[in-house]
C-alpha cells in the first residue's frame, strides 16, 4: 500500500489560513422538540454581516435532515438562495444584518458517536466541543463566533423529566396537555461548543455557595436515580474550587447557578458547558464502598477542572482550534495547583510527571507528534492530548517559574482585563504575560511552536585539579513535519553533593539553572569524582535528562537532598538503571547480572529502610517505573522482554524488602478508622496497598492469606482494590475467587464494573483473547459505552504487555479487527483506542513488521472515519 507524503490537503486545515468569520452571529433562539427519534430543531438568529465584500454566508452542518430556511421572512429555495455541500450549506446573502430562520430534524438515538445531540441510557445529551454543535444545526460552528443563547426544550415525556439548557431558567410552563417547556437563558455571549442540552430523569442533590462579593449561587447535581449518596464529594469539591479560584486568582463565578450532570455515555472525562457541566459518571460519583482513594482524588481534579474553565475557556475563549492549549493548557496548569493545594504537592506533581513520562514523551515521539499549537488539523478531536492538555500545562508551569508567583497573578490580571468575552491566542496570552512582567518572552514563545521532547545531555568533567564543570547541551531531534529544529528555554532545577551528602554551591537563583541557548556550562569549586548532581528537580522542565548515574550517586541522592522530589526521581532513576541492566544481559551482555542485581538491590533497600519520609513519599519511593514509562529509554524495545526484565527487578526488591513491608503493612492495618478521604488516612493506605501489592511479589508463603484477609475484611474501595491487585499478581486461584465475589457484590453498579473489567483485560491468562471475547459478551459491557471500551479492550491493548505483544501478533489483530468494528460505532473512541499500535517505530523490528501489517489492513477498510485515517496516513508514510 502506498501512502502519499502528506494527508490530504483537501481534508486537513492549517493554522496559517485562519480567516476572520465573514458574518457573526448575535443571537439565537433555539427550540427543541424533544423525540428520541426525531427531535426538530429550529433555530432563528440574528446576523451580521463583517466583510462587506461578501456574498455567501458558509453554515456548518452535518448528519442533518434540513425542514426549511428563511431570511427574515422570506422561504428560501435551494440552489437559487443556497446549496446544499458535504460539510454544510452555503447562502447567499448580501445583507448586512438579517435573521434566519432554520428548520431541522435530527435523530438522536441513532447517535452513537456521543458527539452533538444524542439519546443514551433514557436521557438526551448533548456534547459540542470541537465541532458537535454542526450535528445539532446548520450553524457558525467556529469558536470565535459569540452569540447570546436562549433554548427552548418542549418534551411530552412525563412530568418528572428535567429539561435543561445553559444559564439561567426563565420559563418552566409544567406539564400541561401533555407538554411541557422549559426556556433558559443565558446572558453570556459563547460559541455553540459551550451549548449544552440534557433531558431525563435524575436524581438532584443541591447546595449553595456565596461568592466573596456576597452572591449566593444555587449548585445542582443530577445523578442517576438512586446514586445520590454518592454526589457529596464531588459537590464539596466544587465549593473548594470556587473558593480556591476567588483566593488564587481573585476569580468569581458569574450566573446565579451551577448545574453539573453526570452520564454514563460521555467520550471524555467532562465537558465544561457554560452553567450546565456534562460529566462522565466516573469522576461525580464517589462514596467509600465505590471509591479508590485515587477516585476521590480525581473527582476533585476533574469537579475543578471545569469549574476553573468557566473562566479560563469560558470567559476568554479560544480563537480557533489550533489555539485549544491556551484554554486546555492553562486550564490543567490551575487544576494541577489545586489539587497539590488541597492534598500532597509531591505525589500530585510524580502522578503528573508519570503522565509525561508515560504518555505525552511517547506521543511526541511518534507518529502524532505536535506541538502544543498545532499547525495542521484533519480532525480536530484527535488534538485532544496530553501534548496540549499536559505538555501545555508544563510549558505554562515553566512561565509561572520565571514570572514568580506573583508575576503570574499579574499576567493573569491583565490577560482577563484585555481579553475578557474575547476570542483570543495563544500568543495573546503569552503577550499578557509578558507586557504585566515587562518581560522579553519571545524566545519563550517557542515552546508553543515547536514538537518533539528536547534531550538535555549533561556532562561532568574536571576543570583543573579543584574544580568541576557539568556542561549541559539541548538535542532538539528533527521531526517528519519539522526538519529544523531550534533550541528552547529549558529551566533546570538543580542540586549538587559532594561525597559526604553536603550541598554544594552552585550560586544558582532558586537553584535553576536556566537554558537560553544550545549549550551552556556550571562550574563548580568541589573536585570532580566527589561531585553528584541531582537534575531536573520537580521536573522543571518538559525534557529528556541524559546523565550516566552511578548506584552510588543515586544513593547519596535518596540519603542526603533535602527535597522528597529528588529522592524520589533518584530511586526512580535506579529502579530504571537496574532493569536496563537486566534488560541489557538478557541478550548476552552480562552473565554475572543476577548476582550484580541482588548485591545493588541490596544497597538500594539499605538506603530506602534508612529514610525517614511521611508515608506517601515512601510509597511513591516503593513503586517501580511502569514498563511503559522506559519504553523512551531503551531503542527499538522487545516489550516482553522488558517486561520479565522489569519483573525480576520487582521480586529482588520484594524478597529484599520482605521484613520492612511486612512490618509496615501491619502496622497500618491495625485499628481502621471509618474511611475518610483525608490527607493522613489517604497517605497511610497508600503506603500500606503499595508494601502488599510488592509483598505480593515475594515468594513468601504468608502473603496470600494476607491478601485474602485484607479483601475480606475490606471497609473501603481502595482496600478491596488494593488486596484485588496484589492477588493478581500471585496468580493463584485466590485471584479468580476474588473476582467471582467482586461481580456478585457490584455488578450493578457501572462505575465499579469498570474496575472489574481492567482487571480482567489486565490478566496474564494464556488464553486472554478468549477470555475477553467472554468478557464481550458480558450483560454490562457494550460497546457503544466509551467506559466499558476503554476498561476492557483499552485496558488489554495499553497494560496488558504479554497479552498484547504476542509475538504471532494475535493480540495487534485482535485490537485492529476491534477498531474496524468501533469504528462505525464511536469513531472518538476508536482513534483514541488506537494509540498503542501508533507507537510502533519504539519497539523491537519484528513487533514493529506485525503492527504494521495491521496499520495496512485497517488502512484498508473502506468507509474508514477521518479520526482513523488522519492517524493511520500518519503512521504508515
Ligand atoms: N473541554 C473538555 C474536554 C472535552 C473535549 C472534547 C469532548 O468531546 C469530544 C468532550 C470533552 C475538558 O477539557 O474537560
Ligand atoms: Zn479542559
Amino acid at each position: 500500500m502506498t501512502i502519499s507524503s502528506t494527508t490530504s490537503p483537501l481534508l486537513s486545515k492549517k493554522r496559517r489560513d485562519y480567516t476572520p468569520p465573514s458574518h457573526t452571529i448575535e443571537t439565537v433562539d433555539l427550540r427543541f422538540e424533544l423525540s428520541p427519534q426525531e427531535t426538530k430543531v429550529t433555530a432563528v438568529s440574528t446576523i451580521k454581516r463583517i466583510d462587506t465584500q461578501s456574498s455567501v454566508l458558509f453554515l456548518d452542518g452535518k448528519d442533518l435532515c434540513l425542514q426549511s430556511i428563511k431570511i427574515d421572512d422570506q422561504i428560501l429555495t435551494e440552489n437559487d438562495d443556497y446549496k446544499m455541500l458535504d460539510n454544510g450549506l452555503e447562502l447567499y446573502t448580501s445583507l448586512a444584518t438579517f435573521t434566519l430562520t432554520v428548520v431541522n430534524t435530527i435523530k438522536p438515538i441513532e447517535n452513537t458517536s456521543l458527539e452533538g445531540l444524542y439519546y443514551s441510557n433514557n436521557a438526551y445529551c448533548s456534547q459540542c466541543e470541537a465541532e458537535g454543535f454542526r450535528k445539532i444545526t446548520y450553524f457558525l460552528d467556529r469558536p470565535d463566533v459569540l452569540a447570546i443563547f436562549t433554548v427552548s426544550i418542549v418534551s411530552t415525556a412525563e412530568a418528572d423529566t428535567y429539561l435543561l439548557s445553559n444559564g439561567n431558567l426563565i420559563t418552566d410552563t409544567g406539564f400541561e396537555n401533555g407538554e411541557r417547556t422549559c426556556v433558559w437563558e443565558d446572558p453570556f455571549p459563547k460559541p455553540s461548543y459551550l451549548f449544552a442540552l440534557v433531558a431525563g430523569h435524575f436524581d438532584k442533590l443541591v447546595d449553595e455557595f456565596t461568592t466573596q462579593s456576597g452572591k449566593k449561587i444555587a449548585l445542582e447535581l443530577f445523578v442517576d436515580e438512586g446514586r445520590l449518596g454518592q454526589g457529596q464529594h464531588a459537590l464539596d469539591s466544587l465549593k473548594k474550587a470556587m473558593s480556591w479560584d476567588e483566593q488564587n486568582y481573585g476569580l468569581e463565578y458569574d450566573l446565579d447557578i451551577y448545574m453539573i450532570v453526570a452520564v454514563d455515555f460521555f467520550n471524555m472525562g467532562a465537558m465544561e458547558n457554560k452553567g450546565l457541566n456534562v460529566f462522565n459518571s466516573k469522576f461525580v460519583l464517589a462514596d467509600a464502598h465505590t471509591a479508590t482513594d485515587e477516585d476521590y482524588f480525581n473527582v476533585e481534579a476533574v469537579i475543578a477542572h471545569e469549574y476553573f474553565h468557566n473562566w479560563t475557556g469560558n470567559r476568554v475563549t479560544c480563537r480557533d482550534w489550533f489555539q485549544l492549549s491556551l484554554k486546555e493548557g492553562l486550564t490543567v496548569f490551575r487544576d494541577q495547583q489545586f489539587s497539590a493545594d488541597m492534598y500532597s504537592d509531591l505525589v500530585t506533581r510524580i502522578s503528573h510527571v508519570n503522565v509525561m513520562r508515560e504518555n505525552q514523551f511517547a506521543e511526541d515521539a511518534g507518529p502524532m507528534s505536535h506541538p502544543i499549537r498545532p499547525d495542521e488539523v484533519v480532525e480536530m478531536s484527535n488534538f485532544y492530548t496530553v501534548t496540549v492538555y499536559n505538555k501545555g500545562a508544563e510549558v505554562i508551569r515553566m512561565l509561572h517559574t520565571l514570572l514568580g508567583k506573583a508575576g503570574f497573578r499579574k499576567g493573569m490580571d491583565e490577560y482577563f482585563a484585555r481579553h475578557d468575552g474575547q476570542a483570543v491566542t495563544c500568543d495573546d496570552f503569552v503577550n499578557a504575560m509578558q507586557d504585566a512582567n515587562g518581560a522579553d518572552l519571545s524566545h519563550f514563545k517557542r515552546w508553543y511552536s515547536q514538537s518533539g521532547t528536547p534531550r538535555v545531555r549533561v556532562e561532568q568533567a574536571s576543570t583543573g585539579d579543584s574544580q568541576t564543570t557539568l556542561s549541559f547541551t539541548q538535542i532538539n531531534t528533527p521531526t517528519r513535519t519539522q526538519a529544523q529544529k531550534q533550541d528552547l528555554y529549558v529551566p533546570i532545577k538543580l542540586e549538587c553533593f559532594d561525597k559526604n551528602g553536603h550541598k554544594v554551591d552552585t550560586r544558582l537563583k532558586n537553584d535553576t539553572l536556566v537554558m537560553n541557548s544550545a549549550s551552556t556550562a556550571l562550574v563548580l569549586d568541589v573536585p570532580n569524582e566527589q561531585i553528584t548532581p541531582s537534575l531536573l528537580q520537580d521536573f522543571s522542565a518538559p525534557v529528556l535528562i541524559e546523565y550516566d548515574y552511578t548506584l552510588s550517586q543515586l544513593l547519596i541522592i535518596i540519603e542526603f537532598a533535602g527535597n522528597d522530589y529528588a529522592k524520589w526521581e533518584a530511586s526512580h532513576n535506579a529502579y530504571i538503571m537496574l532493569i536496563k541492566e537486566i534488560y541489557n544481559a538478557a541478550n548476552g551482555a552480562n552473565n554475572n547480572a543476577d548476582m550484580q542485581l541482588r548485591q545493588d538491590i541490596e544497597k538500594l533497600a539499605t538506603a530506602i529502610k534508612n529514610l525517614t519520609v511521611a508515608p506517601e513519599v515512601l510509597a511513591q519511593i516503593l513503586s517501580v517505573p511502569s514498563a511503559e514509562s522506559l519504553y523512551s529509554q531503551i531503542e527499538k524495545v522487545d516489550p516482553i522482554m522488558l517486561y520479565h526484565a522489569r519483573h525480576k527487578v520487582v521480586v529482588q526488591l520484594s524478597n529484599t524488602l520482605h521484613h520492612f513491608c511486612i512490618r509496615h503493612y501491619l502496622r497500618l492495618s491495625q485499628n481502621p478508622r471509618p474511611y475518610a478521604y483525608e490527607k493522613q488516612q489517604v497517605n497511610n493506605r497508600s503506603l500500606k496497598n503499595t508494601c502488599l501489592h510488592l509483598l505480593a511479589h515475594s515468594s513468601a508463603e504468608t502473603v496470600a492469606p494476607l491478601i485474602a484477609l485484607q479483601y475480606k475484611n475490606a471497609h473501603n474501595m481502595s482496600d478491596r482494590l488494593g488486596a484485588l491487585k496484589a492477588a493478581q499478581v500471585t496468580q493463584d486461584d485466590t485471584f479468580d475467587s476474588l473476582m467471582i465475589a467482586f461481580e456478585e457484590q457490584f455488578g450493578d453498579d457501572a462505575v465499579v464494573m469498570d474496575k472489574w473489567f481492567a482487571m480482567q483485560a489486565k490478566s496474564s491468562k494464556t488464553d486472554i483473547l478468549a477470555h475477553l471475547d467472554l468478557l464481550q459478551a458480558h450483560q454490562q459491557y457494550s460497546i457503544k459505552n466509551p467506559n466499558k471500551v476503554r476498561s476492557l479492550i483499552g485496558s488489554f491493548a495499553f497494560y496488558n504487555t504479554l497479552g498484547f505483544h504476542q509475538i504471532d501478533g494475535s493480540g495487534y489483530k485482535y485490537l485492529t479487527d476491534y477498531l474496524i468494528t468501533l469504528d462505525k460505532v464511536n469513531p472518538q473512541i476508536a482513534s483514541r483506542l488506537m494509540t498503542p499500535l501508533m507507537q510502533f517505530s519504539r519497539y523491537a523490528s519484528t513487533n514493529q513488521v506485525l503492527i504494521k501489517a495491521q496499520l495496512n489492513r485497517l488502512y484498508g477498510v473502506k468507509g474508514l472515519s477521518k479520526d482513523l485515517f488522519e492517524k493511520i496516513s500518519k503512521a504508515l508514510i
